[in-house]
């Protein structure tokens, strides 16, 4: 089949509303313009999510750097005894979540390292502290590999530790962990890290409990296409199962201070290419995320007509991306992302966690009915 007929093909599936095969989306990949990519994509988005451009108000916390693993990617961990080594304590974490709600967030993000010393009941109190502290506040924490980390340290079952987490007050996984699941690229870039299969099998579970999950990919380093293709097609899959993840978040990779800072950052171009494969390859995400903080505000309010229909929040205290170079502030004011959404022809939408739509005033804010539902009466 030559070039063309294949790419007639795929339009006339996005079109239909159809699936594209693996085969398809790796020519799409490694042939197809950039413009044809986003062309498809947006089609697809805008049947979604129609104009609407999702954020959500939103604080981060990495209650520690310390970290047992030596992903060659990351410029955030650190060794124990290391000077720029940091634990949260108690009041630290106190004090995070109230400057949260003082700023009017609706969620906490919070992510970290895998602490030599720390035991499972370290983690649980991180949040229990912040549930005790802000109730109202949806505590998105620990990826799936942190998540496998404390069935190894306890010898338990997934399911009984996401039960433990659920009970001191976990709303829901953030996708971090999943980087490439090809294991050979996994251990050029995160040897002894959760495989493929453990970080699927984590996300399944939490699904099966009634937690709702994000999902990632980080590229742009040693992957080659038909390891981003197959990546997404086993994300697809695990949600055909369980239809437990809301969005999906291309995370381009940052070399700055890392083992791998010989690796050129990706382009512009790499970037919205991302983000519109991955809106044509994942039919069965609603969200597509353009996270703004390691895109940049301008790649990601374009990527806003390439597929994305979600920038994140306001991202307050962001630090891994920071370490490793990223230019852009450590965080934004609503004002901001109302105009990067306006300015790309879209109508904001602030949304909860869940998608839920945020009705506010100042620093007060309840929620009412999910989006998606709104959009379809
Ligand atoms: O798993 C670490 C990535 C992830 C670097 O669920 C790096 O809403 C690029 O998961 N260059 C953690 N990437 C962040 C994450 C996330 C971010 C935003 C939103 C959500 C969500 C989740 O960051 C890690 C890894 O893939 N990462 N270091 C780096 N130097």
């Amino acid at each position: 089949m030559s070039d063309q007929e294949m790419l007639r093909r795929i339009e006339e599936k996005v079109a239909a509303g159809e699936r594209v095969t693996a085969e398809e989306g790796l020519f799409l990949d490694e042939r197809a313009d950039l413009f044809t990519l986003g062309r498809l994509a947006n089609q697809i988005r805008e049947r979604k999510n129609g104009n609407w451009a999702f954020y959500n108000t939103n604080i981060h916390l990495n209650p520690t750097n310390v970290c047992v693993y030596r992903c060659r990617f990351c410029a955030f961990r650190a060794d124990l005894r290391a000077e720029k080594a940091y634990v949260f304590s108690d009041d630290m974490l106190r004090e995070r979540v109230l400057e949260g709600r003082s700023q009017g967030a609706t969620e906490i993000h919070v992510v970290g390292g895998l602490h030599h010393q720390k035991k499972f009941d370290w983690y649980v109190n991180v949040v229990r502290v912040l549930h005790e502290t802000c109730p109202e506040i949806h505590i998105k924490a620990w990826t799936g590999v942190e998540i496998g980390w404390f069935a190894y340290l306890t010898k338990k079952p997934y399911e009984w530790v996401l039960k433990e987490l659920i009970d001191a007050g976990l709303g829901s996984l953030p996708g971090g962990g999943a980087e490439i699941f090809d294991q050979q690229v996994r251990e050029q870039i995160c040897e002894h890290k959760a495989d493929a299969k453990q970080w699927l099998d984590i996300h399944r579970t939490a699904h099966q409990l009634g937690l709702r999950s994000n999902a990632t990919m980080l590229y742009g380093h040693v992957e080659q296409a038909r390891h981003r293709i197959d990546h997404l097609c086993q994300l697809r899959q695990l949600q055909d199962e369980t239809g437990g993840f809301q969005t999906f978040i291309p995370l381009a990779f940052h070399p700055d201070n890392t083992k791998l800072s010989d690796i050129r950052k990706p382009s512009g171009t790499m970037d919205l290419r991302m983000v519109a494969l991955s809106r044509i390859m994942l039919d069965n995400f609603d969200h597509i995320k353009a996270y703004w903080i390691m895109l940049g505000e301008k790649i990601a309010q374009v990527a806003l007509s390439f597929g994305a229909d979600d920038l994140d929040g306001t991202v307050v205290h962001e630090l891994i991306y920071h370490d490793a170079g990223a230019e852009t502030p450590e965080g934004l004011t609503v004002e901001a992302l109302h105009r990067m959404i306006r300015e790309a022809g879209r109508t904001p939408v602030e949304r909860d966690t869940l998608y839920r739509r945020v009705i506010r005033e100042g620093a007060h804010w309840s929620t009412a009915e999910p989006v998606l539902a709104s959009l379809a009466s």
